[in-house]
């Protein structure tokens, strides 16, 4: 089984970080790829950066039609571009955030998130209700750290995003903590550790629900929305996606 997982941002030692995360968790006979944009931001926290990165995201999912992969990750924790992604390919397709959050269901009744910024937390609050999570989801923590920040001043990064995940054991009520960006996959262990509750990471929660679909027979619906996109000229930059044609 050959998964692809997009890191959408254009940091490359984020996209080994994600690797890293994804081999480790992933079965014996699952190979996984891990990519990035050419072009894009170098993180993403904010709705422009994420329209921007969702082209070179898309771009991704159909290299990955060309390789035939079998499944797909998107690593941020935005899901940016997941429903698109989804009209490229009859392979399932997984966005991290989405796949924490059904994980975090399954252990506990309630969580919390703890993500990198204030302003990424409310693009949180946003999926969780439009993902029917919101009630399972007591509160949105952020550590008040910029994503790069995960990787470039990572000992100050974990200690913040520890005290966020104790505050959130303390004053929530909850019982599990889903950690808010692909950048923190590496950290899960540690944070459990720290923090004594369930902690459910992204990146390699949406690989074991990718291989539990490909094994299941089941792959994204071509009936009504997903359906692949209707084939047309684009003009300008966008040229090169004119009669785009379904690689199956
Ligand atoms: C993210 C993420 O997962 N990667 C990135 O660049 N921005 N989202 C976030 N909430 O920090």
């Amino acid at each position: 089984m050959h998964i692809r997982v997009i890191n959408p941002n254009t940091t490359g030692s984020m996209t080994s970080t994600i690797a890293e995360a994804a081999r480790r968790i992933a079965s014996p006979g699952t190979h996984i790829t891990a990519t990035q944009p050419d072009s894009g931001p170098v993180s993403i926290e904010s709705h422009f950066d994420e329209a921007i990165s969702v082209v070179g995201m898309l771009e991704e999912v159909l290299a990955g039609e060309r390789e035939g992969a079998d499944a797909y990750v998107i690593a941020c924790f935005g899901d940016p571009g997941l429903l698109a992604a989804r009209e490229l390919t009859r392979a399932p397709v997984i966005g991290i955030a989405e796949a924490a959050f059904h994980m975090a269901t399954l252990i506990s009744t309630r969580f919390s998130v703890v993500t990198t910024l204030g302003r990424t937390g409310i693009i949180a609050e946003h999926l969780l209700e439009q993902y029917g999570f919101g009630h399972h989801c007591r509160r949105v923590r952020a550590a008040e750290i910029p994503v790069l920040d995960l990787e470039e001043n990572s000992d100050a990064a974990l200690v913040r995003i520890v005290d966020e995940c104790r505050r959130a054991r303390d004053e929530d009520g909850i019982g599990a903590i889903v950690l808010g960006c692909g950048g923190m996959a590496e950290l899960t262990d540690t944070i459990s550790r720290e923090v004594g509750l369930p902690v459910v990471e992204g990146v390699t929660a949406a690989v074991k629900l990718a291989e539990a679909l490909v094994c299941l027979g089941l792959g994204t619906s071509k009936h009504g929305d997903l359906a692949f996109p209707r084939p047309k000229p684009f003009s300008g930059r966008f040229e090169s996606l004119s009669q785009l044609q379904p690689a199956r």
